[in-house]
């Protein structure tokens, strides 16, 4: 029997947002006011996030300056905040996926157009840091070519009519709140990749929410499918991460039967908000030990409604005894699917798992994952002595 997934809309362009959709801007906006408050005697709270995504800079500012009671007037405030972002442009990394997203469509041809609420000037310095960006883009409209930003539509009518193209034959993709809004009353169709966590539910108007541009499939859109799936899992740029095992929340062995062990996350906390949550799995080398098959969550783990977005690597093998404080190095090689947050009852979040064990036990076999094991990283200084 084959099953064919109903396509949801033609449509011939994709039309993208920049921050927080293809850029890790997050991390660096929230670098720039922790130093900028610091002057006027405050702390960021990084709960503000989520009132500044999306907004154009004088939008958001406005909203820090009334937050925090800075004595500037908004358009102060932005004055004195823009070098400080502007020095840091140079270091924006790319949002996993996004290269292969760009390279996939421009490679079959489809027509490609950036949309962003910041001004023209600060997109192209932006893009000029990544390879190959500028060039594939059909159209790049800025917050300052339009009368009004996002969640005005403009910006996208603009786009389509540089285009040619009517604006429901266009697929936005967009990490925030506005951006949507905006696509869809340009009546365009809208792919929501939420930038920040657990917000998936305030996306309704999307016409697909995602966790990540590695859970986007074209295909549904009429477009060419990603060809670089193999058997279900997705080969990722291999990452390296280690440190030691510490005590975590203490559910793993005991709740689920699944011992995870888990990574302390202070240092890492960029890597975490560059890596979408979901399942993945590589290699782990254990200083005490030895080198094992591994297969990982990474986030929030819904089930339980952690507060913390935690990597816990179950290593596949039987081991007798806790390992907390031993080094841990994992290189993670591949990616199975995103987090799942609507397990009904326990034993089917524990049946799932299981099945990302297997996945991950016969995809370490291949070739193109069993090489990996030799990777140096996996044995850090203490398990070359221990071998
Ligand atoms: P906690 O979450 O408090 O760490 P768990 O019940 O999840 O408690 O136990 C996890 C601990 O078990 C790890 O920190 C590690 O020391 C140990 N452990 C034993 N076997 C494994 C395994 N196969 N994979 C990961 N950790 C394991
Ligand atoms: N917890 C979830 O709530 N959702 C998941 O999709 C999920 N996937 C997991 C996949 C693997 C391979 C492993 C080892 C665990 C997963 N967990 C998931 C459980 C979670 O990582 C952790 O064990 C619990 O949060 C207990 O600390
Ligand atoms: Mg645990």
């Amino acid at each position: 029997m084959s099953l064919v997934k109903p396509l949801k809309k033609l449509v011939s362009c994709v039309i993208l947002d920049l921050d927080g959709t293809l850029l890790n801007t997050d991390g660096i906006v929230s670098d720039v006011l922790k130093v900028a408050l610091v002057n006027y005697g405050k702390q960021w709270d990084g709960r503000e996030t989520h009132k500044i995504v999306g907004k154009t800079p004088v939008e958001a500012a406005a909203v820090v300056v009334e937050d925090y009671e800075i004595p500037l007037t908004k358009e102060e405030f932005l004055t004195q905040i823009t070098p400080m972002f502007s020095e840091r442009w140079s270091n924006i990394k790319a949002l996993p996926g996004a290269n292969r997203l760009i390279n996939h469509l421009k490679s079959h041809g489809v027509l490609m157009a950036l949309a962003s609420n910041s001004p023209k000037s600060n997109i192209e310095t932006k893009i000029s840091y990544h390879q190959g960006w500028k060039e594939s883009f059909f159209a790049i409209v800025g917050g300052d070519e339009v009368t009004a930003g996002k969640p005005n539509p403009e910006i996208f009518l603009e786009v389509a009519k540089r285009l040619g193209i009517n604006p429901s034959n266009c697929l936005v993709i967009e990490d925030s709140l506005p951006g949507v809004t905006a696509g869809k009353a340009a009546e365009m169709e809208v792919v929501a990749v939420p930038s920040l966590p657990k917000q998936s539910h305030l996306f309704t108007s999307a016409d697909e929410v995602i966790n990540s541009l590695l859970d986007l499939h074209p295909e549904k859109w009429g477009l060419p499918a990603f060809q670089d799936w193999v058997a279900g899992i997705l080969p990722i740029e291999t990452w390296h991460i280690g440190g030691p095992v510490v005590r975590g929340f203490g559910r793993g062995s005991k709740v689920l039967g699944i011992p995870t062990a888990n990574l302390s996350t202070t240092g890492y906390s960029d890597l975490l908000t560059e890596y979408p949550s979901g399942v993945y799995f590589g290699w782990a080398g254990l200083s005490n030990h030895g080198i094992y098959k591994m297969v990982m969550s990474i986030g929030w783990n819904p089930y339980f409604n952690n507060t913390e977005k935690t990597i816990e690597p179950w290593l596949l093998h039987d081991f007798s005894e806790d390992f907390y404080g031993e080094e841990l190095h994992l290189v993670i090689v591949g990616y199975i699917r995103p987090e799942v947050a609507n397990f009904s009852t326990l034993e089917s979040l524990i049946a799932k798992i299981h099945e990302d064990r297997r996945v991950a036990e016969n995809a370490l076999e291949l070739p193109l994952y069993s090489k990996y094991r030799d990777d140096p990283y996996l044995k850090s200084p203490l398990l070359q002595n221990n071998l």
